[in-house]
């Protein structure tokens, strides 16, 4: 006989009530975002519809693009539903992902493959831009920001003028502090020096263009592609990222060979994907509609209002002054916040690139959690003081 130590593996298979047993207990012990408040996640609770539309097409393989072409046909309407959000009109590309990571790490390879081999960024961008730098071995040209929290447009122009063409990196909705660097300033930066503009909107893209006029995404010509995340505040569940890229000659570099597949050919930096996630994703951009994520991102901005003004009333100030519905309190001693809140059941994170803690204000962030994450908040800044 084999003589195989046995770990953790069980010899003979649990039966299935003691493996769901053990997993409610697991469950148990989590936080959960209704019956806790979990107010610095950029997740929420998904919608019904999301859910459902995940169950039914999670066993299909989007990436055999012969046997389940019709998912293909999906993704690329989806592409195209948030490609409009990002202000395309016509011509854009793009896929499904697994999240913003992988949006950002596919288009700075996507700049990469077209010859722009630096890339320009702020440090209020999200860390997975610089994890898709290294992967993909480009230069880094770090660019300044102003007090505000955004890139700084003149820093930008002399490391330009300095390095020359390159990817900026500007962000919509920044995960720190819910800034949105100046797109359209970055955009003349960009056509003076020979760059391309890649919108990291994983946040603010269901949140800044149905609220804001002014030119922030693709109306703008040096705008290539842009990252726009269902699974943040568009209620599709984990996993579901987007990119959009202008042009099908953009995204060509996307597209791999793969003899074995049906098609001879897979699109992403992945391999197998959940067809979950594109039915998901498309089903709730035809429930919600254009109104329905702009209702949303209006009631989330009043709230956050509301929030900052309560904010004041107690003394905390904002790092900056958020245009989607995040903010940062800055707070010496953030750790010990942080854990004083969680013992509370009260789950928030820190800033990042300052002392401080953030609250994501997210669907199921009713102005009733708010109230209790700011009472949490005074009462453990009432032990920092003593
Ligand atoms: N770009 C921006 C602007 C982001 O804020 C994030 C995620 C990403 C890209 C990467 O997206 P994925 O995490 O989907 O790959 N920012 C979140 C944050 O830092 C990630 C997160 C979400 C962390 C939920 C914790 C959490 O509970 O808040």
């Amino acid at each position: 006989m084999l003589a195989i130590r046995m770990g953790v593996l069980p010899r003979h298979g649990m039966p299935i009530h003691a493996v769901l047993r053990a997993l409610t207990r697991v469950k148990e012990g989590l936080p959960h975002h209704l019956l806790h408040i979990i107010a610095g996640s950029m997740t929420t609770v998904p919608h019904p519809l999301a859910l459902e539309a995940f169950r039914m097409f999670h066993l299909y393989n989007a990436n055999d693009l012969e046997m389940f072409s019709e998912l293909r046909r999906l993704e690329e309407e989806a592409v195209a539903m948030m490609g409009e959000i990002l202000r395309c009109d016509r011509g854009c590309t793009g896929m499904i992902t697994s999240g913003g990571s992988e949006a950002n790490i596919a288009a700075l390879y996507l700049a990469r493959e077209h010859s722009l081999k630096r890339v320009y960024v702020a440090p209020t961008a999200h860390d997975s831009v610089l994890k898709a730098a290294k992967i993909l071995s480009l230069e880094v040209v770090k660019v300044g920001i102003t007090k505000g929290y955004t890139i700084d447009v003149n820093d930008l122009e002399k490391r330009c003028r300095e390095r020359g063409p390159g990817l900026i990196v500007a962000t919509m909705g920044t995960t720190g502090f819910g800034t949105i660097d100046p797109i359209k300033d970055i955009d003349e930066v960009a056509r003076r020096y020979g760059c391309l503009i890649h919108v990291d909107a994983a946040f603010g893209g269901f949140v800044a263009p149905l609220l804001y006029s002014e030119p922030l995404c693709f109306e703008l010509p040096t705008v290539i592609s842009a990252t726009i995340d269902p699974h943040k505040l568009g209620q599709v569940p984990i996993p579901a990222g987007g990119l959009i890229v202008r042009s099908r000659e953009w995204f060509e570099p996307l597209v791999f060979e793969a003899k074995y597949m049906p098609a001879s050919k897979q699109i992403g930096l992945l391999g197998t994907r959940t067809g979950g996630s594109i039915a998901a994703t498309w089903a709730m951009l035809k429930h919600m509609g254009y109104e329905g994520y702009k209702k949303q991102a209006e009631e989330l901005m009043d709230r956050t209002r509301s929030l900052l003004t309560l904010l004041r009333q107690y003394g905390f100030t904002p790092a900056a002054e958020p245009r989607v519905p995040i903010i940062c309190i800055e707070l010496k001693n953030d750790e010990y916040v942080i854990k004083s809140l969680a013992s509370k059941g009260v789950y928030l994170y820190r800033c990042g690139l300052v002392p401080g803690v953030r609250i994501v204000v997210m669907p199921h962030v009713s102005v009733d959690v708010l109230r209790k994450v700011v009472e949490a908040l005074v009462d453990v800044a009432k032990g920092l003081r003593v």
